[in-house]
């Protein structure tokens, strides 16, 4: 049975917010927290250089997994400079949406300079270039010049499917307060009520442009790295500087992207955010950025009751699009035999 939007509105401020986050905001359509409208404007007039790489995803899509990739690609696979941690080489343009910095600082003033706690966007502002961006917001919420298609920046996005992502990122807020069952949960997720959904909207905003010239688009899927991490590489190399790996390299950059490298590689696995939000906003209970790394998760975790409801919003929704899951990309299943073998 589909949810009362004032139920699911009053479930969300019962079970996710905190003293450092009152509420939510419909932007454009989006729910986005109600600290977003306090950057919306700087956001839509970013400056965008011609030379800007941005990921973009919707949350828990395997956003970091594909941050480090374009990393280490686009600097010519600079496993030492990629010992930085990847929040300052590849900022978080909204991040400071995610919780009242004023109202932290004044509780805890040792965090005045701390690098959690600083304006996102002037960040990402100064960053030096070529800019690295991380972003979750859905199309029509991106930097007017981007979105305008008036550069040249290059836009790399990474989706998922969205049982597996719903998991994820009940884990993910469950650590950040979320004070409410994983049905729950769910519930706010199929009735657009979590952070930066509608969820089509989102992934629909970037597959519908991917091919129009005025845009820089390379379209990725969380299950295209995980069955054949070696093509989208490929893809994705070509894409940033138009060269072609060798399978040296291929097998470095393969070695450093491995869920179980990526789970211990503390400038990658967000260790010291959960640590902070542990320290400072109460979270609990010792969760991991980096968790699982499965695809279909959803089999062994959903019930029927919530699968069904899954299954018909998402055939719902993909009635009217040419977008799918299913991937046209195969294994390489050869090199991937070479690649083990060769260790
Ligand atoms: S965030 O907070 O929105 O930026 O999160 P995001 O990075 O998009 O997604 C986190 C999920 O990606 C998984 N992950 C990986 N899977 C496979 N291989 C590698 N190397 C990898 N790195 C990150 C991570 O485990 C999260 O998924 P779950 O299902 O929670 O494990």
């Amino acid at each position: 049975m589909k949810d009362d939007p004032k139920d699911l509105d009053q479930l969300l401020k019962e079970t996710f917010t905190n003293e450092f986050r009152s509420g939510y905001v419909n932007a454009k359509g989006v729910t986005m927290t109600d600290l977003y409208p306090n950057i919306a404007d700087s956001i839509e007039n970013l400056k965008i250089w011609d030379d800007d790489v941005w990921v973009c995803s919707f949350p828990k899509s395997g956003t970091t997994w594909t941050q480090e990739m374009v990393w280490c690609i686009s600097h010519n696979l600079d496993f030492k400079g990629a010992e930085v941690n990847l929040t300052t080489r590849f900022p978080f343009l909204e991040s400071s949406a995610r919780v009242d910095n004023a109202a932290l600082i004044e509780k805890f003033p040792e965090l005045a300079n701390h690098e959690f706690v600083h304006d996102s966007v002037k960040f990402v502002e100064d960053l030096p270039r070529p800019r690295f961006i991380k972003t979750h917001l859905p199309f029509q919420l991106l930097p007017r010049d981007l979105r305008e298609g008036r550069t040249q920046a290059k836009i790399v996005y990474v989706c998922r499917n969205p049982k597996d992502v719903c998991i994820s990122f009940y884990h993910h807020t469950k650590h950040f307060a979320f004070r409410g069952d994983f049905e729950q949960f769910c519930r706010l997720f199929l009735g657009d009520k979590v952070p930066y959904c509608p969820f089509w909207n989102h992934i629909f905003g970037f597959w519908n442009k991917r091919n129009d010239s005025s845009y820089n688009i390379l379209f990725l899927k969380y299950e295209d790295m995980k069955s054949d991490l070696i093509s989208v590489i490929q893809k994705t190399a070509k894409f940033l500087k138009n060269a072609k790996l060798f399978s040296e390299e291929l097998n470095q950059l393969l070695d450093h992207l491995s869920f179980e490298n990526m789970k211990k590689n503390p400038a990658v696995n967000h260790k010291s955010m959960f640590e902070f939000t542990k320290q400072y906003l109460g979270a609990s209970g010792e969760a991991e950025f980096i968790r699982r790394g499965q695809v279909n998760q959803w089999k062994t975790v959903m019930s029927p009751n919530i699968l069904a409801q899954f299954d018909e919003w998402i055939s719902k929704n993909l009635k009217t699009s040419d977008f799918s899951f299913e991937s046209p990309v195969k294994p390489n299943i050869q090199y991937i035999e070479q690649f083990h073998n060769s260790r």
